[in-house]
């Protein structure tokens, strides 16, 4: 009798621990801000999608675009003791000291969108989101075949281009130009004529196009590193008395839903998808993490490309 009681009580154990619940953990999220509608829907993203599950709590920070608000932030998590840290970079360097604080915590670090660089990267667990390199190179890949299409490009003709640049020294900004300027390098007629930061903002996005057409005439084309600065470049290429998507072929990146819109409506060619929607990733790789399986060191999004063959039918399914 006594040996069935106390088999019952062990598997009664057993039992328990199958179904118990996962250990609470508390997590981290240093985000660089609110510059675009891209950074507005993975904020989001990553916020529902910690908060749907119950054995996290998520705490948030919002850097405002200031690198050492993030290190404060990754500071401040460190010493709250958190169990993990979710981080984008604002910019590639300058983390490295703090990175080594939270390895030396032992507190592991899942980096989403934008990566610091490369000789940091053994601080942190692993990265997610897009190949801004493999962005850069379909824009100018679609930029090639839509002059050809069109009867634009006789490879002897100069193609002025001007590029809107992001926020200096940040992943995206850095490998969307380098993966750009390789399709360019095959086109010997494209010539860049101008290339500034618009820091991925509306506002300065708009801004910068204005001074461009005031000093240039002579603009064919416009390669915006993300959508949200193409947008404001729109206003200033009406407001310089041109037609956008006509006068001045427009590229960008992101494919978010004011994209959409101007491609329908004729005013902008074409938007490389990024998507911001990592929340449900980050929270499997956490997961994942707390359940002691190894991480794989890179975690790709997969994405399209959008211009007005395709844009409208599209648009009604967009998430973001
Ligand atoms: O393209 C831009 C945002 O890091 C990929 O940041 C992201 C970029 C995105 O502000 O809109």
């Amino acid at each position: 009798m006594k040996k069935v009681a106390v088999l019952m009580a062990v598997l009664a154990l057993f039992a328990a621990a199958a179904f118990a619940a996962p250990k609470h953990w508390v997590v981290g999220f240093s985000q660089i801000g609110s510059e675009s509608e891209w950074r507005t829907a993975n904020t989001i993203s990553v916020q529902n999608s910690f908060l749907e599950d119950t054995s996290f709590t998520l705490i948030y920070s919002d850097a405002q675009q200031k690198p050492e608000n993030q290190i404060k932030a990754l500071r401040s998590f460190i010493a709250r003791k958190v169990d993990c840290i979710v981080f984008t970079a604002l910019v590639e360097t300058g983390y490295g000291p703090v990175l080594e604080e939270a390895k030396r915590a032992g507190i592991p670090v899942i980096m989403i969108d934008r990566d610091v660089q490369a000789s940091d990267r053994h601080l942190r667990l692993t990265i997610m989101g897009s190949d801004f390199v493999k962005e850069g190179e379909k824009a100018g890949t679609w930029l090639a075949d839509y002059l050809k299409k069109k009867g634009l490009d006789d490879g002897k003709k100069q193609i002025n281009i001007v590029e809107l640049q992001g926020t200096t020294g940040s992943a995206p900004a850095i490998d969307r130009k380098t993966g750009f300027a390789t399709v360019m390098k095959t086109h010997p007629n494209w010539v860049l004529t101008r290339s500034q930061t618009g820091n991925f903002t509306s506002s300065e996005g708009k801004q910068v196009m204005e001074a461009f057409l005031k000093a240039d005439k002579n603009i064919q084309v416009l390669y915006a590193h993300n959508d949200q600065m193409a947008l404001g470049a729109i206003q200033a290429i009406k407001e310089a008395g041109l037609k956008p998507g006509k006068d001045i072929i427009i590229v960008g990146v992101d494919a978010v839903k004011g994209a959409f819109e101007a491609m329908v409506a004729g005013e902008m060619n074409c938007s490389v998808e990024c998507s911001p929607l990592l929340g449900p990733q980050a929270v499997q790789a956490v997961r994942d993490l707390r359940d002691g399986k190894k991480l794989p060191a890179r975690i790709w999004t997969i994405e399209g490309i959008f211009d007005e063959t395709n844009a409208a039918a599209a648009l009604p399914t967009r998430q973001y």
